[in-house]
């Protein structure tokens, strides 16, 4: 692949979580003209926004692509539409959501697509994974690695991290 940017996508789901995400895993393999390079751990979070509504499970993972910003997320919205994610209320329960993090070092701040995601820097279940999976990945606003910008994080809902990317064995147990 020839001119390929790296784009970040934040996974998060709280309804059937462990069907859902490997699923949506598999879609985003399939993409065309990008490769599926990195997953990050799976962490299990306590929602945000809506308090009320079963724990998340977040990832991120890395794409290399020459897809544009806005064909990406074109093809996000179809593999959430694929597993059936209703909108019903604002930060609700959701089958799979798929988030642009970061791509290459654009900055975008459309109606439909604001890059790099805003809640990036504030929501540990973004910002944690990103760092685990590319910790020396610049911020294009900040201008910095994201590994050295966690000092503005406000939403702190990971509770665990999941062992053998998300199998559902319970923290710390023996294999
Ligand atoms: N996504 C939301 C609202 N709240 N909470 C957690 N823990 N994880 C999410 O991915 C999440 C959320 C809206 O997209
Ligand atoms: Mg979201
Ligand atoms: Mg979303």
């Amino acid at each position: 692949m020839s001119q390929h940017t790296l784009a970040f996508i934040a996974i998060g789901s709280n309804i059937t979580p462990f069907e859902q995400i490997p699923q949506a895993l598999d879609w985003l393999r399939h993409l065309p003209e990008s490769s599926l390079f990195v997953e990050s751990s799976w962490y299990r979070t306590l929602p945000w926004g809506m308090v009320e509504q079963p724990d998340f499970v977040n990832l991120v993972v890395g794409l290399k692509t020459c897809l544009s910003p806005h064909s990406l997320l074109g093809e996000t919205r179809m593999i959430e539409s694929r597993l059936q994610r209703v909108r019903r209320e604002k930060n609700g329960p959701r089958t799979i959501d798929l988030d642009i993090l970061l791509f290459g070092d654009r900055v975008l701040a459309e109606p439909d697509l604001h890059i790099p995601h805003p809640g990036l820097l504030v929501r540990d279940f973004m910002l944690i994974p990103l760092i685990e999976v590319a910790p020396d990945a610049v911020h294009p606003v900040r201008g910095r690695p994201v590994r050295t910008l966690t000092g503005q994080i406000r939403h702190r809902q990971i509770l665990e991290r999941l062992p053998g990317r998300g199998e559902s064995a319970p923290f710390g147990s023996n294999p």
